[in-house]
């Protein structure tokens, strides 16, 4: 149940002073004069010119024509969400000030942008794509923002490359075509002849990039940071999400299907799950390196395209947030939030990453323009709660009052104020360099192999025939043939089986193995498949029902299904309501035609001789059906129900003769043996079953 205490924040007290409903409220103009025709326009008689002195319809127009501003130039899409932080103890106290990943008894509110990364703002959600995972924390010493990814490295190792990557990302620039993929000639143009992206791309073909909700992804800080303690001394970190639900993925068919069935699926399964009170929730995880340690890993802690392995270096957990309260303005706040690398609170700190180091000069310098102005740190959303004071001023929508004769320091008239004090201020970390300008890539960045090996062979199989079949995708897009060649002779440097699988799914010679080339190390930590499993919680089901079926049955899986915080749906031919075989009635959720299997993460088949019949006889049904088999998800049938399997063209799955059996993820149940609903949930909260003959379905 929604828990209305989480809500009564210092952020959503702050948020309430702007909030502006319109009860009980007359029309005006934003002078606040009332208005009593809105509909027509001044004009000379009725069918006369429109007059230029009707002040109401020219404030009315000039707003609306100036309503748009510049999308982000990357994570343009996004979706937002308040929720709140907590740490579960003081033990981070050794190694950072930060209070509010240090003491218990604080609750920081935070606010969350989650958002794909090529796409304009329109586009769909469940392309194949990095996820952004940007967390702005209100702490009472300032903002922190922690901008971060669901996967764990970069394509890049240096910033002054980013143009460069996004340029090749984004939409070629005569047709501007195609949007928000990343399945074209100009990316793998760009990836080929820049091996440092090799490691991240292992990462964006694999299932990473298709999450099934984002309360489903893992997210990264990214670049290792700094921990700085009360006395000064750091320690380097790495920041980790792990969302209590487990990391899932989608199937790359279903979400090609996905992105025309419903565009804002992860949007809408964010924003539906708060209403439902089903709150997201992650828990925030540092890998810790002591300074002395720096040079102790075979890769460069600075270089944002390696992952410390969390065999080597174990993810400790600090705390939990958890996403409760969806906005009330899509463009006020998750369009209007403003996340900036260098919003750091004292006791983080940068290194010398130089991604890193870009970063730090974008995202103030991007906000600039895409929010007009310096004054975008008053906008609601992105205000600290700790105080703000100091001497800039003017600007565009500057909306404080500063009512100092003084806007300098130092000064006398004002007593000095605002003060410039020791205890409690940021102080930067002060680490020594020393060095001549050049421009030159350390030879510690220069693998960029090694650990793109270590991803590949860290895969299960179903995981590996994934990433084979994703590069075969977005090679097959792409039109140069030399750039398909030159990606493949790259990959024969991690692992020449994956360059010869791909190379023969896109017409090009294989290449020779590479001497030298790969390891067999591998980090089970980075495999999804070792995502916990014990959970069925914000899963959709779809239960076909038609005339006839089975409501005793109905019941007790619905029942099954949402005391483990599922959501069953269901779905007829028609909307209003289906006549159960013991005469009464049974709600029907939704018209089938309306939805689609790729909106459900599993389907079920009641039993019911009329029930079935009827099912059997309707396309669309059998198709939900295959369509679920196809991608991997549970299917429960029951007694009559279990025909719809042969109808669909399943023929390899074992079924009960008598009592329950699961085989490849689909429960069958004849007669009244077994835990059929107990078997459902167990196949759900397995999320996917990719040990099935998916080709042979037609779907
Ligand atoms: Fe960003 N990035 N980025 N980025 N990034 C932006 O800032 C940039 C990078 C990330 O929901 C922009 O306000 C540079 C890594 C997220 O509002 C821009 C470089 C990671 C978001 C920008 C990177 C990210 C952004 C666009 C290479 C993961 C969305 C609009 C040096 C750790 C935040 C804006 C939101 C947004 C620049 C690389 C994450 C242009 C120059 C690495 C989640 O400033």
């Amino acid at each position: 149940m929604p828990d209305p205490t989480a809500r009564d924040d210092a952020k959503q007290r702050q948020l309430d002073r702007h909030r502006i409903g319109p009860e009980g409220a007359n029309l005006t103009t934003d002078q606040g004069v009332q208005v009593d025709d809105t509909d027509n326009s001044l004009s000379v008689g009725e069918r006369g010119p429109t007059l230029l002195e009707d002040f109401h319809f020219r404030e009315k127009i000039t707003h609306f024509d100036h309503e748009r501003i510049p999308e982000r130039v990357v994570h343009a899409r996004g979706a937002g969400a308040y929720g709140h932080f907590q740490p579960y103890d003081a033990s981070l106290a050794e190694f950072t000030a930060a209070r509010f990943l240090t003491d218990p008894s604080v609750s920081t509110p935070v606010f969350v942008r989650f958002s794909t990364v090529a796409g304009s703002r329109g586009s769909a959600d469940t392309v194949r794509d990095v996820r952004g995972f940007a967390t702005k924390f209100y702490t009472d010493q300032g903002n922190f923002d922690l901008v971060g990814n669901n996967m764990p490295v970069f394509f890049i190792q240096d910033g002054i490359k980013f143009p460069d990557f996004v340029h090749a990302v984004k939409p070629e620039p005569d047709s501007e075509i195609p949007q928000a993929q990343s399945a074209h000639d100009t990316l793998w143009d760009f990836v080929r002849l820049q091996p440092e992206t090799t490691h991240m791309m292992m990462w964006l073909m694999s299932d990473r990039a298709l999450p099934r909700s984002y309360a489903m992804m893992q997210g990264f800080g990214v670049h290792t940071f700094r921990l700085v303690n009360a006395e000064g001394r750091g320690t380097f970190v790495k920041f980790h999400w792990k969302p209590k639900l487990g990391t899932h993925s989608m199937d790359w068919d279903e979400t090609q299907k996905v992105a025309g069935k419903d565009p804002d699926f992860n949007r809408r399964v964010l924003w539906d799950s708060i209403e439902a009170g089903l709150y997201p929730e992650w828990e925030l995880g540092v890998q810790l390196v002591p300074e002395e340690d720096e040079h102790a890993f075979d890769f460069d802690l600075l270089d944002p395209t390696k992952i410390i392995p969390e065999e080597q270096v174990p993810v400790r957990p600090v705390g939990r947030m958890v996403l409760d309260r969806n906005p009330d303005n899509f463009f006020a706040e998750t369009e209007q939030v403003a996340f900036h690398t260098a919003n750091v609170v004292p006791g983080i700190d940068f290194t010398n990453d130089p991604l890193l180091q870009a970063r730090l000069f974008s995202y103030l310098d991007t906000q600039l323009i895409r929010l007009g102005g310096p004054n975008f740190t008053q906008l609601p959303v992105n205000r600290p709660v700790a105080p703000v004071r100091n001497h800039h001023r003017d600007g565009y929508h500057q909306s404080d009052i500063h009512t100092a004769k003084s806007a300098y320091h130092k000064n006398a008239l004002s007593g000095g104020c605002p003060a410039v004090v020791s205890e409690g201020a940021f102080k930067h970390y002060q680490e020594r360099i020393d060095g001549n300008a050049i421009r030159k890539r350390s030879a510690s960045f220069a693998d960029h192999y090694g650990q793109a090996t270590l991803f590949w062979n860290s895969m299960a199989d179903w995981e590996k025939e994934h990433i084979v079949a994703a590069f075969r995708f977005e090679l097959g897009k792409c039109t140069d043939m030399g750039v398909r060649e030159g990606v493949v002779a790259n990959l024969a440097n991690v692992d020449h089986g994956l360059a010869t699988q791909v190379a023969e799914g896109v017409g090009v010679t294989p290449p020779d193995p590479v001497p030298g080339a790969g390891h067999d190390r591998s980090s089970p930590a980075l495999s999804q498949a070792n995502a916990p499993r014990d959970s069925i919680e914000g899963r959709k089901v779809a239960v076909l029902v038609a005339d006839g079926v089975d409501s005793g049955a109905v019941a007790a899986i619905g029942d099954a299904l949402v005391d483990g915080g599922a959501i069953p749906e269901l779905l007829a031919a028609k909307d209003g309501y289906v006549q159960a075989d013991d005469g009464g009635r049974v709600e029907v959720t939704r018209a089938l035609s309306t939805m689609s299997s790729v909106l459900y993460d599993a389907v079920v088949v009641p039993g019911g001789a009329r029930n079935a019949q009827a099912l059997k006889a309707d396309g669309l049904a059998v198709h939900y059906v295959a369509e679920a088999y196809k991608h991997g998800k549970p299917i429960g049938l029951l007694d009559a129900g279990i025909e719809l399997l042969n109808r669909a063209g399943i023929t390899e799955v074992r079924t009960a003769e008598s009592g329950t059996l699961t085989d490849r993820g689909v429960v069958t149940r004849r007669g009244a043996g077994g835990d059929f609903a107990g078997a459902l949930v167990e196949a759900l909260a397995a999320h996917r079953h990719w040990n099935r003959d998916r080709d042979a379905v037609v779907a």
